[in-house]
């Protein structure tokens, strides 16, 4: 049903300058998307790596408190430290430490806009547009989503650090002034879609939080007054709700339907592979579903899906819908650029629409 790019993937990490000497990009992917001046915006995640000239080293980049770019270099050979570097992503404490299980980040993000007439051909800044600022963003910026909101655009993205991964906010009317609002989700929160429009006198957004003794990581709604102070959590949907999934979380943020708030959200498995899936949630009250996919919308199906930086992830931070056509841009295996479009009646004709009360009524 959902129809890839033929030109995927749009953007890999040779469209990329690097930002710092010493440092090569490893990824562009998981790209916050708006419309923009007649444009395709995508604000894209770029990470990178320290130039390593040895294979018995791991070395890393970091920023201090004060924005500073440094190095820091663990010896794979060494069986003092005894740590884990089975995961590209980072260099893990060995499985018997029980209080922390990451010890560094493997590359270092920040984002870049690109912008594009025709969604598929990008022009993509060579510097950073937005670089980690201050202790929270000390190990990078990751998974930009954009929403427009009173006329201007929120920006939400995890802010990771020693202290943990949680979700600032930035805003910008313009996308050359951005303005930091500060950490709205403290860790280990992200995934945070905000909802274009008050609803019934609030902001809204979808959240997701990583519960340690009891719960699992899964999908809840806040609501605030300011976009900067939220309250009033509601859970909404469970990991075992979706699939055989362990993780899920918010994707593109909700886009109004008169069907519902469309939403398409990621899910991983145990084997860590991720999958996108569509549902529609109560224009009234997004914390009730209306209507789910019944089979994913996406899984890792393609080379550019299946092979990469990480294996088999295919992960959205942003659609939008034009015409009868929902576009959706997404990460592919945390290295790069895809995008796919799928139509609207179709998307919904795939899904199980939940009875209503008022459906109930009439079958009585
Ligand atoms: C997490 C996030 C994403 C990433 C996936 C797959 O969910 O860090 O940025 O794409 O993992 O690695």
């Amino acid at each position: 049903m959902i129809k890839r790019s033929e030109m995927n993937p749009i953007i890999t990490p040779e469209d990329i300058v690097p930002s710092h000497e010493g440092l090569w990009v490893a990824g562009v992917f998981n790209a916050g998307v708006t419309l923009f001046n007649n444009e395709i915006l995508l604000l894209l995640r770029i990470s990178e790596e320290a130039i390593n000239p040895s294979k018995t080293l791991v070395r890393v980049p970091a920023l201090d408190g004060q924005g500073q770019l440094g190095f820091l270099e663990f010896d794979k050979e060494s069986s003092a430290d005894n740590y884990d570097f089975t995961d590209p992503r980072s260099v893990r404490y060995p499985s018997a430490h029980t209080k922390q299980k990451v010890r560094q980040l493997t590359s270092l993000s920040h984002f870049r806009l690109a912008r594009s007439h025709d969604g598929i051909q990008f022009t993509i800044e060579d510097k950073p547009t937005i670089f980690p600022e201050g202790p929270m963003e000390q190990w990078g910026i990751e998974d930009p989503r954009i929403t427009k909101i009173n006329g201007a655009y929120g920006i939400t993205y995890s802010q990771v650090s020693p202290y943990g991964v949680g979700t600032g906010l930035i805003i910008t009317e313009d996308f050359k002034t951005f303005i930091r609002k500060g950490m709205i989700f403290p860790p280990e929160n992200k995934d945070v879609c905000l909802f274009p429009e008050k609803v019934n006198g609030k902001y809204l957004a979808y959240h997701r939080p990583v519960p340690s003794a009891i719960g699992s990581p899964d999908i809840w709604l806040a609501e605030s007054e300011d976009l900067v102070h939220w309250g009033k959590h509601q859970h909404v949907l469970s990991s075992g709700q979706v699939g055989e999934s362990v993780r899920i979380g918010g994707g593109a943020p909700p886009i109004k339907t008169e069907k519902g708030w469309l939403t398409i959200i990621h899910a991983a498995n145990e084997g860590k592979t991720y999958s996108l899936w569509a549902f529609l949630f109560d224009l009234d009250d997004p914390s009730k579903i209306v209507a789910q996919s019944r089979e994913p919308l996406m899984v890792p199906e393609k080379p550019y899906e299946i092979q990469g930086y990480f294996p088999n992830v295919v992960f959205t931070c942003g659609a939008y819908i034009q015409k009868d056509t929902l576009v959706v841009y997404y990460g592919l295996t945390d290295d790069k650029m895809g995008q796919a479009e799928v139509d609207l009646r179709a998307l919904y004709e795939s899904m199980e629409f939940k009875a209503t009360p008022a459906d109930k009524a009439q079958r009585k």
